[in-house]
Protein backbone atom coordinates (compact mmCIF):
# COMPACT_ATOMS: atom_id res chain seq x y z
CA UNK A 1 0.00 0.00 0.00
CA UNK A 2 1.32 3.37 -1.00
CA UNK A 3 0.87 6.32 1.65
CA UNK A 4 2.34 9.62 1.88
CA UNK A 5 5.37 9.99 4.16
CA UNK A 6 2.38 12.18 6.17
CA UNK A 7 0.03 9.37 6.03
CA UNK A 8 2.76 7.15 7.42
CA UNK A 9 3.92 9.38 10.05
CA UNK A 10 0.40 9.00 11.40
CA UNK A 11 -0.55 5.68 11.01
CA UNK A 12 2.94 4.78 12.72
CA UNK A 13 1.92 7.05 15.59
CA UNK A 14 -1.45 5.20 15.92
CA UNK A 15 0.39 1.54 15.57
CA UNK A 16 2.61 3.29 18.64
CA UNK A 17 -0.87 3.21 20.47
CA UNK A 18 -1.18 6.98 20.52
CA UNK A 19 -4.43 8.51 21.70
CA UNK A 20 -3.46 12.41 21.97
CA UNK A 21 -0.96 14.97 20.79
CA UNK A 22 -0.39 18.09 21.12
CA UNK A 23 0.07 20.56 18.64
CA UNK A 24 -0.31 23.90 16.81
CA UNK A 25 0.57 23.63 12.84
CA UNK A 26 2.33 25.72 10.30
CA UNK A 27 4.03 25.67 6.74
CA UNK A 28 6.51 22.70 7.11
CA UNK A 29 4.42 20.34 8.62
CA UNK A 30 1.25 21.42 6.94
CA UNK A 31 1.13 18.03 5.07
CA UNK A 32 1.13 16.43 8.19
CA UNK A 33 -1.72 18.02 9.45
CA UNK A 34 -4.05 16.91 6.76
CA UNK A 35 -4.09 13.49 7.68
CA UNK A 36 -5.02 14.15 10.82
CA UNK A 37 -8.87 14.76 9.93
CA UNK A 38 -8.96 11.09 9.27
CA UNK A 39 -6.98 9.55 12.25
CA UNK A 40 -8.52 9.10 15.50
CA UNK A 41 -6.27 10.05 17.85
CA UNK A 42 -7.08 13.34 19.87
CA UNK A 43 -5.41 16.57 18.66
CA UNK A 44 -5.70 19.23 21.06
CA UNK A 45 -4.59 22.92 19.54
CA UNK A 46 -2.51 24.35 21.93
CA UNK A 47 -2.03 27.95 21.96
CA UNK A 48 2.04 28.49 22.30
CA UNK A 49 4.45 25.52 21.70
CA UNK A 50 5.82 25.68 24.52
CA UNK A 51 2.17 24.40 26.20
CA UNK A 52 2.18 21.50 23.51
CA UNK A 53 5.29 20.12 25.09
CA UNK A 54 4.32 20.58 28.87
CA UNK A 55 1.15 18.98 27.88
CA UNK A 56 2.63 16.10 26.69
CA UNK A 57 4.84 16.13 29.82
CA UNK A 58 1.63 16.61 32.23
CA UNK A 59 0.12 13.69 30.29
CA UNK A 60 3.60 10.99 30.71
CA UNK A 61 3.64 12.20 34.43
CA UNK A 62 0.49 11.05 35.08
CA UNK A 63 0.24 8.04 32.88
CA UNK A 64 3.41 6.84 32.92
CA UNK A 65 2.98 6.42 28.78
CA UNK A 66 4.65 9.22 26.54
CA UNK A 67 3.41 11.99 25.66
CA UNK A 68 3.46 13.12 22.19
CA UNK A 69 3.94 17.03 20.57
CA UNK A 70 3.65 18.35 17.06
CA UNK A 71 4.90 21.63 15.81
CA UNK A 72 6.51 23.50 12.58
CA UNK A 73 9.94 24.22 12.17
CA UNK A 74 11.93 27.27 13.11
CA UNK A 75 9.94 29.56 15.99
CA UNK A 76 7.80 26.57 16.31
CA UNK A 77 10.91 24.32 17.36
CA UNK A 78 12.84 26.51 19.06
CA UNK A 79 9.27 27.26 21.60
CA UNK A 80 9.92 23.93 22.49
CA UNK A 81 13.22 23.69 23.10
CA UNK A 82 12.34 24.07 27.26
CA UNK A 83 9.91 21.50 27.55
CA UNK A 84 12.08 18.97 25.64
CA UNK A 85 15.04 19.80 28.51
CA UNK A 86 12.34 19.67 31.43
CA UNK A 87 11.54 16.32 30.32
CA UNK A 88 15.26 15.52 29.72
CA UNK A 89 16.22 16.51 33.14
CA UNK A 90 13.12 14.83 34.88
CA UNK A 91 13.83 11.65 32.67
CA UNK A 92 10.18 11.98 31.13
CA UNK A 93 9.33 10.17 28.18
CA UNK A 94 8.12 11.98 25.11
CA UNK A 95 8.30 12.14 21.35
CA UNK A 96 8.38 15.30 19.55
CA UNK A 97 7.66 15.96 16.35
CA UNK A 98 8.47 19.43 14.28
CA UNK A 99 8.28 20.29 10.60
CA UNK A 100 11.24 21.38 8.55
CA UNK A 101 11.68 23.50 5.41
CA UNK A 102 12.16 21.10 2.43
CA UNK A 103 15.26 18.87 2.21
CA UNK A 104 16.78 20.49 -0.94
CA UNK A 105 16.35 24.13 1.13
CA UNK A 106 18.61 22.83 4.26
CA UNK A 107 21.34 25.04 4.93
CA UNK A 108 20.09 28.19 2.32
CA UNK A 109 18.06 29.64 5.43
CA UNK A 110 15.04 29.23 3.96
CA UNK A 111 12.07 30.67 5.83
CA UNK A 112 11.32 29.13 9.30
CA UNK A 113 14.40 26.89 8.59
CA UNK A 114 16.58 26.47 12.12
CA UNK A 115 18.39 23.16 12.59
CA UNK A 116 16.53 21.84 14.89
CA UNK A 117 18.60 18.70 15.72
CA UNK A 118 21.25 20.72 16.54
CA UNK A 119 19.72 23.19 18.64
CA UNK A 120 18.02 20.15 20.16
CA UNK A 121 21.25 17.38 20.92
CA UNK A 122 21.96 18.32 24.03
CA UNK A 123 18.57 18.12 25.54
CA UNK A 124 17.09 14.96 24.07
CA UNK A 125 17.68 11.55 24.58
CA UNK A 126 17.76 11.14 21.00
CA UNK A 127 16.68 13.36 17.41
CA UNK A 128 16.89 12.56 14.04
CA UNK A 129 16.09 14.05 10.86
CA UNK A 130 14.06 11.87 8.21
CA UNK A 131 15.62 12.15 4.67
CA UNK A 132 13.74 9.69 3.13
CA UNK A 133 9.54 8.66 3.20
CA UNK A 134 10.43 5.17 3.76
CA UNK A 135 12.55 5.28 6.61
CA UNK A 136 9.55 7.15 8.39
CA UNK A 137 7.65 4.19 10.27
CA UNK A 138 11.04 2.39 11.48
CA UNK A 139 12.25 5.59 12.82
CA UNK A 140 8.58 6.27 14.56
CA UNK A 141 9.25 3.06 15.92
CA UNK A 142 12.96 3.47 17.04
CA UNK A 143 11.85 7.09 18.66
CA UNK A 144 8.82 5.20 20.86
CA UNK A 145 11.43 2.76 21.91
CA UNK A 146 14.08 5.12 22.82
CA UNK A 147 11.83 7.35 24.95
CA UNK A 148 9.83 4.78 27.18
CA UNK A 149 13.58 2.38 27.42
CA UNK A 150 15.94 2.57 29.67
CA UNK A 151 16.09 5.99 31.49
CA UNK A 152 12.79 7.41 29.58
CA UNK A 153 13.51 10.78 27.80
CA UNK A 154 12.90 13.00 25.33
CA UNK A 155 12.77 11.93 21.56
CA UNK A 156 12.60 14.27 18.63
CA UNK A 157 11.81 13.47 14.99
CA UNK A 158 12.63 16.15 12.53
CA UNK A 159 10.41 15.87 9.38
CA UNK A 160 11.23 17.79 6.34
CA UNK A 161 8.15 18.80 3.95
CA UNK A 162 9.44 17.24 0.96
CA UNK A 163 9.65 13.93 2.65
CA UNK A 164 6.15 14.24 4.46
CA UNK A 165 4.78 14.47 0.90
CA UNK A 166 6.88 11.96 -0.82
CA UNK A 167 5.05 7.98 -1.03
CA UNK A 168 6.29 5.39 0.11
CA UNK A 169 5.08 1.60 0.85
CA UNK A 170 3.74 0.90 3.87
CA UNK A 171 5.30 -1.09 6.16
CA UNK A 172 5.15 -2.16 10.22
CA UNK A 173 8.42 -3.11 11.83
CA UNK A 174 8.23 -6.16 13.75
CA UNK A 175 10.73 -5.52 16.06
CA UNK A 176 13.48 -2.71 16.97
CA UNK A 177 17.39 -3.06 16.02
CA UNK A 178 19.22 -0.93 17.60
CA UNK A 179 22.62 -2.41 18.28
CA UNK A 180 24.03 -0.04 19.99
CA UNK A 181 21.34 0.46 22.33
CA UNK A 182 21.17 -2.07 25.01
CA UNK A 183 20.21 -0.57 28.31
CA UNK A 184 20.64 -2.79 31.30
CA UNK A 185 17.67 -3.76 33.13
CA UNK A 186 18.95 -6.68 35.38
CA UNK A 187 20.96 -5.73 38.52
CA UNK A 188 24.42 -7.61 39.24
CA UNK A 189 23.65 -10.41 41.56
CA UNK A 190 27.38 -10.11 43.40
CA UNK A 191 26.57 -6.40 43.92
CA UNK A 192 22.89 -7.25 44.81
CA UNK A 193 24.12 -9.81 47.60
CA UNK A 194 27.01 -7.04 48.46
CA UNK A 195 24.01 -4.82 49.06
CA UNK A 196 22.05 -6.83 51.32
CA UNK A 197 24.36 -7.67 53.76
CA UNK A 198 25.00 -3.87 54.04
CA UNK A 199 21.87 -3.52 54.97
CA UNK A 200 21.34 -6.38 57.34
CA UNK A 201 24.77 -4.92 59.06
CA UNK A 202 23.67 -1.14 59.02
CA UNK A 203 22.61 0.13 62.25
CA UNK A 204 21.48 4.16 60.92
CA UNK A 205 20.34 3.27 57.33
CA UNK A 206 17.78 5.53 55.14
CA UNK A 207 16.26 5.07 52.13
CA UNK A 208 16.70 8.00 49.76
CA UNK A 209 14.29 7.42 46.80
CA UNK A 210 13.84 8.87 44.10
CA UNK A 211 12.01 9.77 40.88
CA UNK A 212 13.37 6.67 39.62
CA UNK A 213 11.50 4.52 41.40
CA UNK A 214 8.13 6.09 39.63
CA UNK A 215 9.78 5.76 36.51
CA UNK A 216 10.47 2.23 37.02
CA UNK A 217 6.75 1.54 38.65
CA UNK A 218 8.43 0.43 41.61
CA UNK A 219 6.37 1.78 44.71
CA UNK A 220 5.18 -1.21 45.92
CA UNK A 221 8.53 -2.89 45.82
CA UNK A 222 10.02 0.25 47.58
CA UNK A 223 7.59 -0.47 50.29
CA UNK A 224 8.17 -3.94 50.64
CA UNK A 225 11.78 -3.43 51.08
CA UNK A 226 11.01 -0.66 53.77
CA UNK A 227 8.92 -3.06 55.24
CA UNK A 228 10.84 -5.86 55.37
CA UNK A 229 13.74 -4.46 57.01
CA UNK A 230 12.04 -1.14 58.58
CA UNK A 231 14.02 1.42 57.41
CA UNK A 232 12.89 5.09 57.09
CA UNK A 233 12.48 6.53 53.63
CA UNK A 234 13.03 10.11 52.04
CA UNK A 235 11.08 10.41 49.28
CA UNK A 236 12.96 13.34 47.12
CA UNK A 237 11.09 15.92 45.30
CA UNK A 238 10.50 14.35 42.21
CA UNK A 239 10.16 10.87 44.13
CA UNK A 240 6.75 12.44 46.59
CA UNK A 241 4.44 10.10 45.86
CA UNK A 242 6.28 6.84 45.81
CA UNK A 243 6.16 5.98 49.19
CA UNK A 244 2.88 6.92 51.07
CA UNK A 245 3.23 9.95 53.20
CA UNK A 246 1.16 8.68 55.82
CA UNK A 247 3.75 5.40 56.39
CA UNK A 248 5.20 5.48 59.82
CA UNK A 249 8.34 5.18 57.82
CA UNK A 250 8.18 8.39 55.64
CA UNK A 251 10.47 10.85 56.54
CA UNK A 252 9.34 13.03 53.86
CA UNK A 253 11.25 15.54 51.33
CA UNK A 254 15.20 15.57 51.89
CA UNK A 255 17.18 18.48 50.60
CA UNK A 256 17.08 22.18 50.47
CA UNK A 257 13.88 22.86 51.72
CA UNK A 258 13.18 19.29 53.04
CA UNK A 259 11.94 18.73 56.52
CA UNK A 260 14.24 18.68 59.30
CA UNK A 261 14.05 15.18 60.14
CA UNK A 262 14.67 14.02 56.18
CA UNK A 263 17.93 16.46 55.96
CA UNK A 264 19.00 15.28 59.23
CA UNK A 265 18.61 11.42 59.11
CA UNK A 266 20.76 11.72 56.26
CA UNK A 267 23.28 13.49 57.21
CA UNK A 268 23.51 11.30 60.24
CA UNK A 269 23.34 8.12 58.21
CA UNK A 270 25.46 5.08 57.98
CA UNK A 271 24.11 3.50 55.01
CA UNK A 272 22.19 5.52 51.66
CA UNK A 273 20.31 3.26 50.10
CA UNK A 274 19.64 5.31 46.93
CA UNK A 275 17.33 3.93 45.02
CA UNK A 276 16.71 6.11 41.20
CA UNK A 277 17.93 9.33 43.03
CA UNK A 278 20.39 11.18 41.66
CA UNK A 279 22.32 13.22 44.36
CA UNK A 280 21.08 16.36 43.19
CA UNK A 281 22.97 19.57 44.44
CA UNK A 282 19.30 20.51 45.72
CA UNK A 283 19.48 17.43 47.27
CA UNK A 284 23.42 16.98 48.72
CA UNK A 285 23.55 20.62 49.39
CA UNK A 286 28.11 20.76 50.08
CA UNK A 287 28.54 17.70 48.44
CA UNK A 288 31.43 17.76 50.71
CA UNK A 289 30.10 17.91 53.83
CA UNK A 290 26.87 15.09 52.57
CA UNK A 291 26.33 12.19 54.93
CA UNK A 292 30.27 11.93 55.89
CA UNK A 293 29.45 8.64 57.61
CA UNK A 294 27.44 7.08 55.14
CA UNK A 295 28.33 4.23 52.98
CA UNK A 296 25.89 4.29 49.56
CA UNK A 297 24.56 1.67 47.44
CA UNK A 298 23.33 3.16 44.29
CA UNK A 299 20.90 2.17 42.22
CA UNK A 300 20.44 3.32 38.85
CA UNK A 301 19.54 2.43 35.17
CA UNK A 302 21.59 4.67 33.81
CA UNK A 303 25.27 3.85 34.18
CA UNK A 304 26.39 7.80 33.79
CA UNK A 305 24.53 8.65 36.95
CA UNK A 306 27.25 6.01 38.91
CA UNK A 307 29.84 8.14 40.37
CA UNK A 308 28.87 11.18 38.85
CA UNK A 309 28.55 12.83 42.20
CA UNK A 310 29.37 10.52 44.92
CA UNK A 311 31.01 7.45 44.45
CA UNK A 312 28.91 4.57 45.79
CA UNK A 313 30.43 1.98 47.51
CA UNK A 314 27.96 -0.42 45.86
CA UNK A 315 26.77 0.51 42.55
CA UNK A 316 23.91 -1.30 40.61
CA UNK A 317 23.31 -0.37 37.22
CA UNK A 318 19.70 -1.48 36.37
CA UNK A 319 15.65 -1.47 36.59
CA UNK A 320 14.86 0.15 40.16
CA UNK A 321 11.38 -2.48 40.74
CA UNK A 322 13.67 -5.86 39.41
CA UNK A 323 16.53 -4.51 41.31
CA UNK A 324 14.37 -3.80 44.71
CA UNK A 325 12.80 -7.22 44.02
CA UNK A 326 15.32 -8.81 43.91
CA UNK A 327 17.16 -7.11 47.17
CA UNK A 328 14.10 -7.97 49.15
CA UNK A 329 14.68 -11.88 47.94
CA UNK A 330 18.09 -11.68 49.06
CA UNK A 331 17.42 -10.20 52.21
CA UNK A 332 14.89 -12.84 53.08
CA UNK A 333 17.44 -15.73 52.36
CA UNK A 334 19.73 -14.35 54.57
CA UNK A 335 17.38 -13.43 56.87
CA UNK A 336 16.24 -17.04 56.64
CA UNK A 337 19.89 -18.58 56.85
CA UNK A 338 19.98 -17.26 60.06
CA UNK A 339 21.98 -13.77 59.93
CA UNK A 340 20.48 -10.91 62.19
CA UNK A 341 20.00 -7.45 61.17
CA UNK A 342 21.90 -5.15 63.29
CA UNK A 343 20.06 -3.48 65.95
CA UNK A 344 18.68 -0.01 64.17
CA UNK A 345 16.45 0.51 67.76
CA UNK A 346 18.63 3.87 69.54
CA UNK A 347 18.34 5.40 65.25
CA UNK A 348 14.93 4.68 65.43
CA UNK A 349 14.59 6.64 68.89
CA UNK A 350 16.68 9.17 67.29
CA UNK A 351 14.41 9.75 64.46
CA UNK A 352 11.19 10.20 66.07
CA UNK A 353 12.89 12.58 68.29
CA UNK A 354 13.66 14.90 65.20
CA UNK A 355 10.18 14.04 64.05
CA UNK A 356 8.65 15.06 67.31
CA UNK A 357 10.70 18.27 67.88
CA UNK A 358 10.98 19.71 64.38
CA UNK A 359 7.42 19.51 62.27
CA UNK A 360 6.84 21.03 59.61
CA UNK A 361 5.46 24.37 60.52
CA UNK A 362 4.20 27.88 60.04
CA UNK A 363 2.48 30.60 62.13
CA UNK A 364 -1.12 30.88 61.22
CA UNK A 365 -2.15 34.31 60.53
CA UNK A 366 -3.89 36.77 63.32
CA UNK A 367 -7.34 38.24 63.12
CA UNK A 368 -6.73 41.02 59.94
CA UNK A 369 -3.55 39.36 58.64
CA UNK A 370 -2.75 38.60 55.10
CA UNK A 371 -3.84 34.90 54.01
CA UNK A 372 -1.00 32.41 54.87
CA UNK A 373 -0.06 30.67 51.76
CA UNK A 374 0.43 27.07 53.94
CA UNK A 375 -3.25 27.07 54.81
CA UNK A 376 -4.08 27.48 51.24
CA UNK A 377 -2.74 24.49 50.75
CA UNK A 378 -4.10 22.71 54.03
CA UNK A 379 -7.24 23.62 53.39
CA UNK A 380 -6.69 22.29 49.37
CA UNK A 381 -5.06 18.82 50.66
CA UNK A 382 -7.75 18.47 53.42
CA UNK A 383 -10.81 19.13 50.99
CA UNK A 384 -10.23 17.22 47.44
CA UNK A 385 -10.13 13.87 46.66
CA UNK A 386 -7.16 11.68 48.24
CA UNK A 387 -6.14 10.51 44.72
CA UNK A 388 -6.16 14.14 43.61
CA UNK A 389 -3.31 15.31 41.25
CA UNK A 390 -1.44 18.08 42.51
CA UNK A 391 0.43 20.30 39.61
CA UNK A 392 2.84 23.02 40.55
CA UNK A 393 4.96 25.90 38.84
CA UNK A 394 8.35 26.58 40.54
CA UNK A 395 9.02 28.77 43.43
CA UNK A 396 7.61 28.86 46.79
CA UNK A 397 4.40 27.68 46.30
CA UNK A 398 6.09 24.80 44.93
CA UNK A 399 8.10 24.05 47.95
CA UNK A 400 5.12 24.45 50.18
CA UNK A 401 2.76 22.63 47.75
CA UNK A 402 5.37 19.24 48.04
CA UNK A 403 5.50 20.43 52.25
CA UNK A 404 2.23 20.84 52.94
CA UNK A 405 0.06 17.99 50.84
CA UNK A 406 0.05 14.40 51.85
CA UNK A 407 0.76 12.46 48.60
CA UNK A 408 0.06 8.77 49.53
CA UNK A 409 -0.48 7.41 45.91
CA UNK A 410 2.18 7.44 43.42
CA UNK A 411 1.68 9.76 39.99
CA UNK A 412 -0.21 11.98 41.89
CA UNK A 413 2.71 15.09 41.93
CA UNK A 414 3.49 16.74 38.88
CA UNK A 415 6.36 19.10 38.70
CA UNK A 416 9.19 20.48 37.22
CA UNK A 417 12.29 19.50 39.38
CA UNK A 418 15.62 19.39 37.26
CA UNK A 419 14.69 22.67 35.54
CA UNK A 420 12.51 24.18 37.41
CA UNK A 421 10.86 25.62 34.38
CA UNK A 422 8.20 28.57 35.32
CA UNK A 423 4.92 28.26 33.16
CA UNK A 424 5.17 24.59 33.72
CA UNK A 425 1.80 24.02 35.70
CA UNK A 426 -1.15 25.55 34.03
CA UNK A 427 -0.34 23.12 30.48
CA UNK A 428 1.33 19.89 32.78
CA UNK A 429 -1.81 20.08 34.37
CA UNK A 430 -4.01 20.05 31.19
CA UNK A 431 -2.15 16.98 29.96
CA UNK A 432 -2.38 15.76 33.25
CA UNK A 433 -6.05 15.69 33.29
CA UNK A 434 -6.12 14.32 29.69
CA UNK A 435 -4.60 11.83 30.49
CA UNK A 436 -6.52 11.06 34.32
CA UNK A 437 -10.26 12.77 33.13
CA UNK A 438 -10.97 10.51 35.84
CA UNK A 439 -9.26 12.34 38.25
CA UNK A 440 -9.15 16.02 40.03
CA UNK A 441 -6.22 17.74 38.43
CA UNK A 442 -5.45 20.65 40.66
CA UNK A 443 -2.70 23.61 39.87
CA UNK A 444 -1.13 25.69 42.67
CA UNK A 445 0.63 28.46 40.49
CA UNK A 446 2.86 31.50 41.57
CA UNK A 447 1.23 34.99 40.32
CA UNK A 448 4.45 35.35 38.13
CA UNK A 449 4.47 31.53 36.49
CA UNK A 450 0.89 31.69 35.94
CA UNK A 451 1.51 34.83 33.72
CA UNK A 452 3.66 33.01 31.86
CA UNK A 453 1.44 30.12 30.45
CA UNK A 454 -1.86 30.89 31.85
CA UNK A 455 -3.26 31.49 27.73
CA UNK A 456 -3.10 27.54 27.69
CA UNK A 457 -6.40 27.99 29.64
CA UNK A 458 -8.16 28.97 25.90
CA UNK A 459 -7.04 25.63 25.26
CA UNK A 460 -8.12 24.17 28.27
CA UNK A 461 -11.89 25.74 27.81
CA UNK A 462 -12.05 25.16 24.08
CA UNK A 463 -11.60 21.41 24.54
CA UNK A 464 -13.42 21.21 27.60
CA UNK A 465 -10.68 20.43 30.22
CA UNK A 466 -12.26 21.42 33.42
CA UNK A 467 -8.36 21.94 35.22
CA UNK A 468 -8.45 24.05 38.22
CA UNK A 469 -6.00 26.09 39.19
CA UNK A 470 -5.09 28.00 42.55
CA UNK A 471 -2.95 31.16 41.98
CA UNK A 472 -1.34 32.04 45.05
CA UNK A 473 -0.48 35.57 44.63
CA UNK A 474 1.84 36.92 46.70
CA UNK A 475 2.44 39.70 44.02
CA UNK A 476 6.09 39.04 44.11
CA UNK A 477 8.32 36.14 42.06
CA UNK A 478 8.37 35.07 46.02
CA UNK A 479 10.85 32.82 45.65
CA UNK A 480 13.84 35.19 44.39
CA UNK A 481 12.11 38.02 46.99
CA UNK A 482 12.95 35.51 49.33
CA UNK A 483 16.70 35.00 48.63
CA UNK A 484 16.76 38.97 48.34
CA UNK A 485 15.75 39.02 51.87
CA UNK A 486 17.90 36.32 53.31
CA UNK A 487 21.25 37.06 51.18
CA UNK A 488 20.86 40.38 49.75
CA UNK A 489 19.84 42.65 52.92
CA UNK A 490 16.52 42.83 51.79
CA UNK A 491 17.41 44.72 48.63
CA UNK A 492 14.13 43.58 46.38
CA UNK A 493 15.73 44.19 42.83
CA UNK A 494 12.96 43.81 39.87
CA UNK A 495 10.67 41.29 41.47
CA UNK A 496 7.50 43.30 42.42
CA UNK A 497 4.88 42.39 40.26
CA UNK A 498 1.11 43.70 41.37
CA UNK A 499 -1.40 42.20 43.30
CA UNK A 500 -4.13 43.64 40.62
CA UNK A 501 -2.46 43.55 37.18
CA UNK A 502 -3.25 41.90 35.70
CA UNK A 503 -6.96 41.12 37.42
CA UNK A 504 -7.15 37.50 37.30
CA UNK A 505 -10.57 36.83 37.91
CA UNK A 506 -11.37 38.95 34.51
CA UNK A 507 -8.60 37.41 33.13
CA UNK A 508 -10.02 33.93 34.20
CA UNK A 509 -13.61 34.80 32.68
CA UNK A 510 -11.86 36.19 29.60
CA UNK A 511 -10.34 32.54 28.48
CA UNK A 512 -14.15 30.74 29.42
CA UNK A 513 -12.79 29.56 33.29
CA UNK A 514 -14.61 30.63 36.11
CA UNK A 515 -12.75 33.16 38.14
CA UNK A 516 -12.94 33.57 41.99
CA UNK A 517 -10.94 36.07 44.35
CA UNK A 518 -10.14 35.22 47.97
CA UNK A 519 -8.61 37.37 50.33
CA UNK A 520 -9.26 36.27 53.96
CA UNK A 521 -8.86 32.75 55.46
CA UNK A 522 -12.83 32.09 55.68
CA UNK A 523 -13.30 32.37 52.01
CA UNK A 524 -10.97 29.72 51.62
CA UNK A 525 -13.06 27.17 52.23
CA UNK A 526 -16.36 27.93 50.38
CA UNK A 527 -14.09 29.07 47.57
CA UNK A 528 -12.48 25.56 47.19
CA UNK A 529 -15.91 23.55 47.85
CA UNK A 530 -17.69 25.43 44.90
CA UNK A 531 -14.43 25.04 42.59
CA UNK A 532 -14.50 21.03 43.15
CA UNK A 533 -18.37 21.20 42.03
CA UNK A 534 -17.60 22.82 38.64
CA UNK A 535 -16.59 20.20 36.00
CA UNK A 536 -17.22 21.81 33.02
CA UNK A 537 -14.85 24.30 32.53
CA UNK A 538 -11.49 25.13 34.34
CA UNK A 539 -11.55 27.41 37.22
CA UNK A 540 -9.12 29.72 38.61
CA UNK A 541 -8.95 31.13 42.08
CA UNK A 542 -6.38 34.19 42.74
CA UNK A 543 -5.77 33.43 46.38
CA UNK A 544 -4.46 36.72 48.14
CA UNK A 545 -1.61 35.30 50.26
CA UNK A 546 1.45 37.48 52.49
CA UNK A 547 4.07 38.60 50.94
CA UNK A 548 6.52 38.33 53.27
CA UNK A 549 5.87 34.47 54.15
CA UNK A 550 9.41 32.45 53.52
CA UNK A 551 9.73 28.44 52.90
CA UNK A 552 11.24 27.18 55.87
CA UNK A 553 13.24 24.86 56.72
CA UNK A 554 16.14 25.90 54.09
CA UNK A 555 20.01 24.73 53.52
CA UNK A 556 21.19 27.42 51.96
CA UNK A 557 22.78 26.97 48.15
CA UNK A 558 26.38 25.48 48.65
CA UNK A 559 26.07 25.27 52.23
CA UNK A 560 25.77 21.99 54.18
CA UNK A 561 23.20 20.24 55.32
CA UNK A 562 24.32 20.80 58.53
CA UNK A 563 23.37 24.31 58.61
CA UNK A 564 19.94 24.01 57.91
CA UNK A 565 18.01 26.73 58.74
CA UNK A 566 14.95 25.72 60.91
CA UNK A 567 11.36 28.17 61.19
CA UNK A 568 11.92 30.95 63.62
CA UNK A 569 9.50 29.38 65.98
CA UNK A 570 12.19 26.22 66.23
CA UNK A 571 15.71 27.93 66.21
CA UNK A 572 15.67 28.21 69.69
CA UNK A 573 17.02 24.86 70.62
CA UNK A 574 17.54 22.99 67.98
CA UNK A 575 19.93 20.20 68.30
CA UNK A 576 22.65 20.77 65.56
C1 LIG B 1 11.48 30.36 33.17
C2 LIG B 1 12.08 30.75 34.48
N1 LIG B 1 12.55 32.00 34.67
C3 LIG B 1 13.10 32.35 35.86
C4 LIG B 1 13.19 31.46 36.88
C5 LIG B 1 13.82 31.84 38.22
N2 LIG B 1 12.80 31.78 39.29
C6 LIG B 1 12.67 30.72 40.12
S1 LIG B 1 11.41 30.88 41.19
C7 LIG B 1 11.02 32.39 40.60
C8 LIG B 1 9.88 33.17 41.18
C9 LIG B 1 8.57 32.53 40.97
O1 LIG B 1 7.57 33.46 41.30
P1 LIG B 1 6.06 33.05 41.42
O2 LIG B 1 5.62 32.30 40.23
O3 LIG B 1 5.25 34.27 41.71
O4 LIG B 1 6.04 32.03 42.64
P2 LIG B 1 6.37 32.23 44.19
O5 LIG B 1 7.82 31.97 44.37
O6 LIG B 1 5.99 33.63 44.55
O7 LIG B 1 5.53 31.21 44.87
C10 LIG B 1 11.89 32.76 39.56
C11 LIG B 1 11.84 34.04 38.85
C12 LIG B 1 12.71 30.15 36.63
N3 LIG B 1 12.79 29.17 37.54
N4 LIG B 1 12.15 29.83 35.45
Amino acid sequence: MQLTGAQALIRSLEMEGVEVMFGLPGGAILPVYDPIIDSPIRHILVRHEQGAGHMAEGYAHATGRPGVAIVTSGPAATNIVTPLCDAYMDSIPMVVITGQVPSTAIGTDAFQECDTVGITRSVTKHNELVMNAQDLPRIVREAFHIATTGRPGPVLVDVPKDVAQATMDWYWPESVDLPGYRPTTKGHPRMIKEAARLILASRRPVIYAGGGILKARAAEALRELAELTDIHVVTTLMARGAFPDDHRLCLGMPGMHGSYTAVTAMQEADLLIALGSRFDDRVTGKVDAFAPDAKVIHVDIDPAEQGKVRKPDVPIVGDCRLVIEELVREIRALLDGGTEQADTSAWRSRVSGWRENYPLTYEPSREGDALKPQFVLEQLRDNTPSDTILVSGVGQHQMWSSQYWRFNEPYTWVNSGGLGTMGFSVPAAIGAKVGRPDRMVWAVDGDGCFQMTAQELVTASTERIPVKVAILNNAYLGMVRQWQEMFYDERYSEVYLSPDLPDYVKWAEAMGCVGLRVEAPEEVLPAIEKANEIDDRPVVIDFRTDAREKVFPMVPAGRSNDDIVLPPAQREGAER
